[in-house]
Protein backbone atom coordinates (compact mmCIF):
# COMPACT_ATOMS: atom_id res chain seq x y z
CA UNK A 1 0.00 0.00 0.00
CA UNK A 2 1.15 3.73 -1.03
CA UNK A 3 1.26 6.84 0.61
CA UNK A 4 -2.21 7.76 -1.38
CA UNK A 5 -3.41 4.19 -0.11
CA UNK A 6 -2.59 5.56 3.62
CA UNK A 7 -4.46 8.66 3.01
CA UNK A 8 -7.41 7.19 1.85
CA UNK A 9 -7.74 4.53 4.80
CA UNK A 10 -7.21 8.10 7.04
CA UNK A 11 -9.90 10.07 4.98
CA UNK A 12 -12.60 7.19 5.46
CA UNK A 13 -11.21 6.52 9.21
CA UNK A 14 -12.09 10.47 10.15
CA UNK A 15 -15.24 10.50 7.76
CA UNK A 16 -16.65 7.54 9.70
CA UNK A 17 -16.08 9.33 12.59
CA UNK A 18 -17.38 12.55 11.38
CA UNK A 19 -20.95 10.48 10.57
CA UNK A 20 -20.45 9.16 14.25
CA UNK A 21 -19.83 12.57 16.24
CA UNK A 22 -23.06 13.91 13.90
CA UNK A 23 -25.26 10.61 14.53
CA UNK A 24 -25.02 11.64 18.46
CA UNK A 25 -25.41 15.14 18.13
CA UNK A 26 -28.74 14.80 16.09
CA UNK A 27 -29.87 11.91 19.05
CA UNK A 28 -28.92 14.57 21.36
CA UNK A 29 -31.17 17.61 19.95
CA UNK A 30 -33.91 15.46 19.37
CA UNK A 31 -33.57 13.88 23.09
CA UNK A 32 -33.51 17.67 24.81
CA UNK A 33 -35.82 19.42 21.81
CA UNK A 34 -39.01 17.23 23.35
CA UNK A 35 -39.16 17.62 27.14
CA UNK A 36 -41.87 16.17 29.06
CA UNK A 37 -43.74 18.02 32.11
CA UNK A 38 -42.45 16.31 34.76
CA UNK A 39 -45.50 15.55 36.95
CA UNK A 40 -44.07 13.77 39.67
CA UNK A 41 -40.68 13.20 41.33
CA UNK A 42 -39.80 9.90 39.87
CA UNK A 43 -40.68 7.75 43.65
CA UNK A 44 -42.68 5.97 41.14
CA UNK A 45 -38.95 4.12 39.59
CA UNK A 46 -38.25 3.15 43.30
CA UNK A 47 -38.90 -0.06 43.96
CA UNK A 48 -42.08 -0.98 46.26
CA UNK A 49 -39.76 -1.58 49.05
CA UNK A 50 -38.62 1.37 49.42
CA UNK A 51 -41.50 3.19 49.69
CA UNK A 52 -43.48 0.84 51.88
CA UNK A 53 -41.23 -0.47 54.20
CA UNK A 54 -38.90 2.26 55.22
CA UNK A 55 -41.27 5.29 55.98
CA UNK A 56 -45.27 6.27 56.37
CA UNK A 57 -46.00 10.11 56.10
CA UNK A 58 -49.75 10.97 57.23
CA UNK A 59 -51.94 14.29 58.46
CA UNK A 60 -49.49 16.14 55.70
CA UNK A 61 -51.28 19.91 55.03
CA UNK A 62 -49.42 21.76 52.28
CA UNK A 63 -50.98 24.87 52.20
CA UNK A 64 -52.54 27.72 50.79
CA UNK A 65 -51.77 26.49 47.30
CA UNK A 66 -51.54 29.89 45.34
CA UNK A 67 -49.48 32.45 46.57
CA UNK A 68 -47.50 35.60 44.85
CA UNK A 69 -43.49 35.57 45.44
CA UNK A 70 -42.60 36.65 48.58
CA UNK A 71 -45.38 34.63 50.61
CA UNK A 72 -45.17 31.57 52.43
CA UNK A 73 -46.61 28.03 52.32
CA UNK A 74 -46.37 25.89 55.27
CA UNK A 75 -46.00 22.13 54.89
CA UNK A 76 -47.14 20.50 58.00
CA UNK A 77 -47.25 16.63 59.12
CA UNK A 78 -45.54 13.54 60.26
CA UNK A 79 -43.25 11.00 59.15
CA UNK A 80 -42.52 7.59 61.05
CA UNK A 81 -39.78 5.54 60.27
CA UNK A 82 -41.12 2.41 60.60
CA UNK A 83 -39.89 -0.34 62.28
CA UNK A 84 -40.15 -2.82 59.28
CA UNK A 85 -37.21 -0.87 57.82
CA UNK A 86 -35.58 -3.28 55.16
CA UNK A 87 -32.83 -5.13 56.53
CA UNK A 88 -31.26 -4.85 52.81
CA UNK A 89 -30.86 -1.38 53.46
CA UNK A 90 -28.28 0.71 55.66
CA UNK A 91 -29.71 1.57 59.20
CA UNK A 92 -31.09 4.83 59.13
CA UNK A 93 -29.49 7.23 61.21
CA UNK A 94 -29.03 10.55 59.75
CA UNK A 95 -31.79 12.20 58.01
CA UNK A 96 -32.72 15.43 56.89
CA UNK A 97 -36.21 16.57 56.46
CA UNK A 98 -37.02 18.89 53.01
CA UNK A 99 -39.28 20.03 51.16
CA UNK A 100 -39.29 18.26 47.46
CA UNK A 101 -39.57 20.85 45.06
CA UNK A 102 -38.43 21.09 41.73
CA UNK A 103 -34.75 23.70 41.77
CA UNK A 104 -34.58 26.57 44.28
CA UNK A 105 -37.80 28.24 43.20
CA UNK A 106 -38.98 28.29 47.39
CA UNK A 107 -36.48 29.87 49.97
CA UNK A 108 -36.72 27.40 52.95
CA UNK A 109 -37.13 29.88 55.71
CA UNK A 110 -38.29 27.85 58.92
CA UNK A 111 -38.34 24.46 59.64
CA UNK A 112 -38.86 22.65 63.31
CA UNK A 113 -39.02 18.76 64.06
CA UNK A 114 -41.14 17.81 67.03
CA UNK A 115 -41.39 20.99 67.61
CA UNK A 116 -37.28 21.69 68.36
CA UNK A 117 -35.52 24.12 65.33
CA UNK A 118 -34.25 22.12 62.68
CA UNK A 119 -31.88 23.84 60.72
CA UNK A 120 -29.83 20.99 59.97
CA UNK A 121 -29.72 17.12 59.70
CA UNK A 122 -31.10 14.85 62.78
CA UNK A 123 -30.28 11.47 64.15
CA UNK A 124 -33.42 9.30 63.33
CA UNK A 125 -34.61 5.92 64.86
CA UNK A 126 -36.76 3.31 63.66
CA UNK A 127 -40.27 3.22 65.18
CA UNK A 128 -39.93 6.85 65.67
CA UNK A 129 -42.63 9.61 64.59
CA UNK A 130 -41.08 12.96 63.32
CA UNK A 131 -43.35 15.17 63.26
CA UNK A 132 -42.64 17.91 61.04
CA UNK A 133 -43.55 22.01 60.02
CA UNK A 134 -41.60 23.86 57.14
CA UNK A 135 -42.55 27.13 55.97
CA UNK A 136 -40.74 28.43 52.86
CA UNK A 137 -41.68 31.86 50.72
CA UNK A 138 -42.21 31.84 46.78
CA UNK A 139 -39.09 32.73 45.21
CA UNK A 140 -39.69 32.19 41.33
CA UNK A 141 -43.62 32.33 39.72
CA UNK A 142 -44.71 29.23 38.23
CA UNK A 143 -47.12 25.70 39.20
CA UNK A 144 -44.69 23.09 41.05
CA UNK A 145 -45.33 20.31 42.92
CA UNK A 146 -44.53 20.09 46.52
CA UNK A 147 -43.49 16.90 48.49
CA UNK A 148 -42.23 16.77 52.34
CA UNK A 149 -39.53 14.02 51.81
CA UNK A 150 -36.81 12.63 54.37
CA UNK A 151 -33.61 12.27 53.09
CA UNK A 152 -31.90 9.44 54.99
CA UNK A 153 -28.41 8.90 54.28
CA UNK A 154 -27.37 5.82 52.78
CA UNK A 155 -30.90 5.81 51.33
CA UNK A 156 -32.17 8.76 49.52
CA UNK A 157 -34.91 10.61 49.50
CA UNK A 158 -37.96 9.23 50.53
CA UNK A 159 -41.30 11.69 49.70
CA UNK A 160 -44.30 11.82 50.97
CA UNK A 161 -47.78 12.96 49.73
CA UNK A 162 -47.23 16.22 47.29
CA UNK A 163 -49.16 19.28 46.25
CA UNK A 164 -49.46 21.55 43.15
CA UNK A 165 -48.63 25.33 44.50
CA UNK A 166 -48.90 28.23 41.77
CA UNK A 167 -46.77 31.11 42.76
CA UNK A 168 -47.52 34.01 40.84
CA UNK A 169 -45.69 37.14 40.41
CA UNK A 170 -45.16 40.04 42.10
CA UNK A 171 -44.92 43.80 42.04
CA UNK A 172 -42.44 43.68 44.59
CA UNK A 173 -38.98 41.90 43.38
CA UNK A 174 -38.14 38.72 46.25
CA UNK A 175 -35.69 39.59 48.61
CA UNK A 176 -34.57 37.89 51.67
CA UNK A 177 -33.90 39.88 54.40
CA UNK A 178 -31.23 38.30 57.42
CA UNK A 179 -29.70 40.12 59.96
CA UNK A 180 -26.24 39.12 61.54
CA UNK A 181 -25.00 38.91 64.87
CA UNK A 182 -23.21 41.90 63.92
CA UNK A 183 -26.91 44.04 63.03
CA UNK A 184 -26.27 44.53 60.08
CA UNK A 185 -29.41 43.41 57.37
CA UNK A 186 -28.47 41.44 54.05
CA UNK A 187 -30.61 40.52 51.46
CA UNK A 188 -29.52 36.75 51.40
CA UNK A 189 -31.05 37.14 47.72
CA UNK A 190 -28.07 38.44 46.27
CA UNK A 191 -25.54 38.89 48.98
CA UNK A 192 -21.76 38.69 47.63
CA UNK A 193 -23.59 37.15 44.20
CA UNK A 194 -21.50 38.65 41.89
CA UNK A 195 -18.30 38.28 43.47
CA UNK A 196 -18.60 34.56 44.00
CA UNK A 197 -19.40 34.07 40.17
CA UNK A 198 -16.46 35.89 39.41
CA UNK A 199 -14.15 34.48 41.58
CA UNK A 200 -15.52 31.18 40.79
CA UNK A 201 -15.03 31.95 36.87
CA UNK A 202 -11.67 33.52 36.81
CA UNK A 203 -10.41 29.63 38.89
CA UNK A 204 -12.74 27.95 36.40
CA UNK A 205 -10.46 29.88 33.13
CA UNK A 206 -7.65 28.76 35.13
CA UNK A 207 -8.59 25.21 34.70
CA UNK A 208 -9.88 25.51 31.37
CA UNK A 209 -6.27 26.86 29.98
CA UNK A 210 -4.75 23.83 31.71
CA UNK A 211 -6.96 21.39 29.93
CA UNK A 212 -6.98 22.84 26.81
CA UNK A 213 -3.21 23.03 26.65
CA UNK A 214 -2.41 19.33 27.43
CA UNK A 215 -5.45 18.19 25.11
CA UNK A 216 -6.14 20.44 22.10
CA UNK A 217 -1.92 21.44 20.61
CA UNK A 218 -0.38 18.17 23.08
CA UNK A 219 -0.37 14.68 21.89
CA UNK A 220 -0.57 13.90 25.47
CA UNK A 221 -3.81 12.04 24.90
CA UNK A 222 -3.75 10.82 21.42
CA UNK A 223 -0.65 9.10 22.04
CA UNK A 224 -1.80 7.23 25.01
CA UNK A 225 -0.14 4.48 23.03
CA UNK A 226 3.31 5.90 22.93
CA UNK A 227 2.63 7.38 26.88
CA UNK A 228 1.81 4.52 28.39
CA UNK A 229 5.20 2.85 27.06
CA UNK A 230 6.88 5.59 29.01
CA UNK A 231 8.56 5.32 32.35
CA UNK A 232 6.16 7.49 34.90
CA UNK A 233 8.96 10.00 35.46
CA UNK A 234 9.83 10.43 31.67
CA UNK A 235 9.28 13.62 30.46
CA UNK A 236 10.00 11.91 26.85
CA UNK A 237 11.05 16.17 25.59
CA UNK A 238 13.16 14.22 23.08
CA UNK A 239 9.98 13.05 21.11
CA UNK A 240 7.75 16.23 22.15
CA UNK A 241 6.02 14.64 24.93
CA UNK A 242 6.60 17.23 27.80
CA UNK A 243 9.20 20.15 26.46
CA UNK A 244 10.68 22.66 28.49
CA UNK A 245 8.08 25.63 27.03
CA UNK A 246 5.73 22.70 29.01
CA UNK A 247 7.44 23.26 31.93
CA UNK A 248 7.70 27.46 32.45
CA UNK A 249 3.88 27.59 31.25
CA UNK A 250 2.73 24.61 33.92
CA UNK A 251 4.86 26.73 36.71
CA UNK A 252 3.24 30.40 35.41
CA UNK A 253 -0.10 28.33 36.08
CA UNK A 254 0.72 27.34 39.28
CA UNK A 255 1.80 30.07 40.52
CA UNK A 256 -1.70 32.17 39.33
CA UNK A 257 -3.41 29.48 41.04
CA UNK A 258 -1.43 30.61 44.53
CA UNK A 259 -1.85 34.00 43.61
CA UNK A 260 -5.57 33.30 43.72
CA UNK A 261 -5.14 31.39 46.69
CA UNK A 262 -3.04 33.60 48.58
CA UNK A 263 -5.10 36.53 47.43
CA UNK A 264 -7.94 35.36 48.37
CA UNK A 265 -7.14 34.68 52.17
CA UNK A 266 -5.93 38.39 52.63
CA UNK A 267 -8.91 39.89 50.72
CA UNK A 268 -11.09 37.73 53.01
CA UNK A 269 -8.75 38.88 56.19
CA UNK A 270 -9.06 42.37 55.32
CA UNK A 271 -12.35 42.52 54.16
CA UNK A 272 -14.43 40.24 56.62
CA UNK A 273 -12.07 40.62 59.64
CA UNK A 274 -15.33 38.97 61.88
CA UNK A 275 -15.90 35.39 60.78
CA UNK A 276 -17.62 32.15 62.06
CA UNK A 277 -17.17 29.14 60.31
CA UNK A 278 -20.16 27.40 58.86
CA UNK A 279 -22.41 25.94 61.29
CA UNK A 280 -23.03 22.01 61.35
CA UNK A 281 -26.10 21.35 63.26
CA UNK A 282 -27.03 17.71 64.84
CA UNK A 283 -29.56 16.78 66.57
CA UNK A 284 -31.38 14.60 68.21
CA UNK A 285 -34.99 15.37 68.94
CA UNK A 286 -37.37 14.61 71.71
CA UNK A 287 -39.75 12.04 70.46
CA UNK A 288 -43.15 13.15 70.22
CA UNK A 289 -45.59 11.07 72.60
CA UNK A 290 -47.18 8.58 70.87
CA UNK A 291 -50.28 8.54 72.67
CA UNK A 292 -51.68 5.77 74.90
CA UNK A 293 -51.61 2.00 73.51
CA UNK A 294 -54.84 0.56 72.89
CA UNK A 295 -54.65 -1.71 69.74
CA UNK A 296 -52.72 -4.22 68.80
CA UNK A 297 -52.39 -5.68 65.27
CA UNK A 298 -51.02 -8.58 63.11
CA UNK A 299 -51.46 -10.08 59.79
CA UNK A 300 -53.94 -13.43 59.86
CA UNK A 301 -52.73 -14.45 56.29
CA UNK A 302 -51.31 -13.21 53.26
CA UNK A 303 -52.65 -9.69 51.06
CA UNK A 304 -53.50 -10.13 47.90
CA UNK A 305 -53.02 -7.52 45.68
CA UNK A 306 -54.97 -7.81 42.13
CA UNK A 307 -53.73 -5.85 39.40
CA UNK A 308 -56.50 -6.19 37.32
CA UNK A 309 -58.65 -4.19 38.92
CA UNK A 310 -56.28 -2.35 41.03
CA UNK A 311 -57.19 -4.13 44.49
CA UNK A 312 -55.39 -4.80 47.82
CA UNK A 313 -57.19 -7.24 50.43
CA UNK A 314 -55.42 -7.40 53.33
CA UNK A 315 -56.27 -9.27 56.66
CA UNK A 316 -55.44 -8.26 60.30
CA UNK A 317 -56.36 -9.81 63.49
CA UNK A 318 -57.08 -6.54 65.53
CA UNK A 319 -57.03 -6.92 69.44
CA UNK A 320 -58.51 -3.62 71.78
CA UNK A 321 -56.23 -3.36 75.04
CA UNK A 322 -57.59 -0.30 76.10
CA UNK A 323 -61.36 0.11 77.69
CA UNK A 324 -63.58 1.13 75.47
CA UNK A 325 -64.43 -0.11 72.05
CA UNK A 326 -62.34 1.14 68.85
CA UNK A 327 -62.22 0.99 65.05
CA UNK A 328 -60.19 1.07 61.96
CA UNK A 329 -59.89 4.70 60.64
CA UNK A 330 -56.93 4.53 58.16
CA UNK A 331 -54.39 2.70 56.49
CA UNK A 332 -51.43 4.50 55.94
CA UNK A 333 -48.37 3.50 53.43
CA UNK A 334 -45.71 5.60 52.30
CA UNK A 335 -47.63 8.42 50.89
CA UNK A 336 -50.80 7.43 50.58
CA UNK A 337 -54.11 7.10 53.11
CA UNK A 338 -56.71 5.56 52.89
CA UNK A 339 -59.70 6.75 54.78
CA UNK A 340 -62.66 4.39 56.45
CA UNK A 341 -64.89 7.51 56.77
CA UNK A 342 -66.60 10.27 54.62
CA UNK A 343 -65.58 12.98 52.57
CA UNK A 344 -64.76 15.63 55.43
CA UNK A 345 -62.25 12.93 56.98
CA UNK A 346 -60.87 12.24 53.48
CA UNK A 347 -60.57 16.17 53.37
CA UNK A 348 -58.98 15.97 56.49
CA UNK A 349 -56.40 13.15 55.54
CA UNK A 350 -53.81 14.76 52.76
CA UNK A 351 -53.28 16.26 49.44
CA UNK A 352 -56.43 14.97 48.19
CA UNK A 353 -54.70 12.96 44.93
CA UNK A 354 -52.80 10.34 47.76
CA UNK A 355 -56.03 9.43 49.53
CA UNK A 356 -58.28 7.22 48.85
CA UNK A 357 -61.06 5.25 50.33
CA UNK A 358 -60.98 2.03 52.57
CA UNK A 359 -62.84 -0.74 53.25
CA UNK A 360 -63.04 -2.63 56.69
CA UNK A 361 -65.18 -5.60 57.01
CA UNK A 362 -66.99 -5.90 59.76
CA UNK A 363 -67.13 -2.40 60.15
CA UNK A 364 -67.94 -2.46 63.87
CA UNK A 365 -66.39 -1.38 66.92
CA UNK A 366 -64.09 -3.80 68.05
CA UNK A 367 -65.04 -4.43 72.22
CA UNK A 368 -62.55 -3.97 75.14
CA UNK A 369 -60.41 -6.55 75.60
CA UNK A 370 -61.66 -8.43 72.68
CA UNK A 371 -59.68 -9.40 68.98
CA UNK A 372 -61.71 -9.40 65.89
CA UNK A 373 -60.27 -10.62 62.51
CA UNK A 374 -60.83 -7.69 59.80
CA UNK A 375 -60.97 -7.28 55.96
CA UNK A 376 -59.16 -4.41 54.40
CA UNK A 377 -59.95 -3.59 51.17
CA UNK A 378 -58.48 -0.81 49.07
CA UNK A 379 -59.04 -0.23 45.19
CA UNK A 380 -57.08 2.75 44.35
CA UNK A 381 -54.93 3.62 41.00
CA UNK A 382 -52.28 5.31 43.26
CA UNK A 383 -51.03 1.41 43.47
CA UNK A 384 -49.86 1.67 40.62
CA UNK A 385 -49.01 5.16 39.63
CA UNK A 386 -46.64 5.21 42.92
CA UNK A 387 -45.62 1.73 42.15
CA UNK A 388 -46.41 0.56 45.99
CA UNK A 389 -47.06 -2.79 45.93
CA UNK A 390 -44.55 -5.73 45.02
CA UNK A 391 -45.62 -7.79 42.35
CA UNK A 392 -42.50 -9.57 41.03
CA UNK A 393 -40.11 -9.04 44.18
CA UNK A 394 -37.89 -11.78 45.96
CA UNK A 395 -39.53 -10.34 49.37
CA UNK A 396 -43.31 -9.66 48.51
CA UNK A 397 -44.11 -7.68 51.69
CA UNK A 398 -45.88 -4.76 52.43
CA UNK A 399 -45.89 -2.57 56.12
CA UNK A 400 -47.92 0.46 56.83
CA UNK A 401 -49.68 2.16 59.53
CA UNK A 402 -53.30 1.02 60.44
CA UNK A 403 -54.44 4.16 62.54
CA UNK A 404 -56.89 2.79 65.27
CA UNK A 405 -59.52 5.37 67.35
CA UNK A 406 -61.28 4.57 70.72
CA UNK A 407 -64.60 6.74 71.94
CA UNK A 408 -62.99 9.05 73.57
CA UNK A 409 -60.94 10.21 70.61
CA UNK A 410 -57.84 9.05 71.57
CA UNK A 411 -55.52 6.90 68.85
CA UNK A 412 -52.84 4.68 67.97
CA UNK A 413 -50.80 4.59 65.02
CA UNK A 414 -49.71 0.57 64.63
CA UNK A 415 -47.30 -0.63 62.40
CA UNK A 416 -48.60 -3.78 60.10
CA UNK A 417 -46.64 -6.02 58.15
CA UNK A 418 -48.10 -8.33 55.12
CA UNK A 419 -46.99 -10.82 52.68
CA UNK A 420 -48.69 -9.60 49.58
CA UNK A 421 -49.56 -12.22 46.79
CA UNK A 422 -50.59 -10.77 43.62
CA UNK A 423 -53.42 -12.20 41.47
CA UNK A 424 -52.24 -12.14 38.37
CA UNK A 425 -49.02 -13.76 36.48
CA UNK A 426 -47.70 -11.60 33.00
CA UNK A 427 -45.36 -14.18 31.10
CA UNK A 428 -41.89 -12.13 31.41
CA UNK A 429 -39.28 -13.20 29.22
CA UNK A 430 -36.24 -10.78 30.33
CA UNK A 431 -34.99 -10.65 34.26
CU1 LIG B 1 -44.28 15.53 42.79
Amino acid sequence: MGISGLQMMEKERRWTHTRWLAGVLVLAVVVMARPQAANAHGEAADQPFLKNLTTAFYDVQISPTMIEVGQPVTITGTVRILSTWPYTLSAPETAYITPVVPGPVFALTDRTVNGEIAPGSIFVERGQSYQFKMVMVGRIPGRYHVHPGIAVQGTGTLVGPGEWITIEPSAVAFSYPVTLLSGKTINLEDYGTSFVWWWSFAGFVLGVIWMVYWTVPKPTVTRLAVTSQLPVNDDAPDIGLITRTDHFWMNVLAGLAIIMLVGGWIYIGARYPVRLPQQTIRTSTEFVDSGPHIAEARATGAASYDAGNATLTMKFAVKNVSSSPITVKQFIMAMTTFVNGGAEERRNAGPPHYVGELSVEPNTAIAAGDTQNVVLKIKSGLFAEERLIPEHDPQQVIAGLLRVANAQGQQELVTVKSTVMPTEFRAQYLP
